[in-house]
């Protein structure tokens, strides 16, 4: 796993340089956002199970994931899929704290879309969960961290897709 320090140092270690303007400048806004992410990821853990309940009543209910028949049809399945979401959130907050997507590449993406197909889960129903709890994190915790907490939502969505 990688975060927004060791991301610009790494790439001026591999240059056998000293942080540039550009790289400083990187850092100083990481550094500047601080207090806002750690306070939107309290706000998130601290509303982690209605966050995912509200995005879940705005996305699923009463598609056809939940009817007869569908992904999340039975209490086997719906479980499952709760618990997808709940990794989902945690893991964007862990990005959005780091300023960096590497630990969704390692611990969430990773063989993630492969499994979904071979399940037999709506890889569209699931972006539009993601989406939804993009939408209902926002509302908890304002405008620039809920764009913060976007940018890694849309990523998960995009390594699904
Ligand atoms: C921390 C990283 C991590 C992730 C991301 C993860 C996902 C994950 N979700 C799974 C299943 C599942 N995932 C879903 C999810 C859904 N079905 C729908 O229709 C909805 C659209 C969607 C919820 C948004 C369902 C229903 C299953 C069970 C499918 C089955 O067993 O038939 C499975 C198969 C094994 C299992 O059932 O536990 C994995 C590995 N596991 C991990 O360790």
């Amino acid at each position: 796993m990688q975060d927004a320090i060791t991301a610009v140092i790494n790439s001026s270690d591999v240059q056998g340089k000293y942080l540039d303007t550009a790289a400083l400048d990187k850092l100083k806004g990481y550094f500047q956002t601080g207090e806002l992410r750690v306070r939107a990821a309290t706000a998130i853990s601290a509303n982690a199970a209605a966050i995912v309940r509200d995005a879940v009543a705005k996305s699923l209910l009463y598609s056809d994931s939940t009817r007869p028949g569908g992904n999340m049809y039975t209490t086997r399945r719906y479980a499952a899929c709760i618990r997808d979401l709940d990794y989902f959130l945690r893991y964007a907050t862990y990005a959005m704290l780091a300023g960096d997507p590497s630990i969704l590449d390692e611990r969430v993406l990773n063989g993630l879309k492969e499994t979904y197909n071979s399940l037999g889960v709506p890889i569209g129903n699931t972006v539009q969960a993601i989406q939804a709890m993009k939408e209902v994190t926002a509302g908890l915790v304002g405008l620039d961290a809920g764009k913060e907490m976007g940018v890694y939502f849309d990523y998960i969505c995009s390594g699904l897709s």
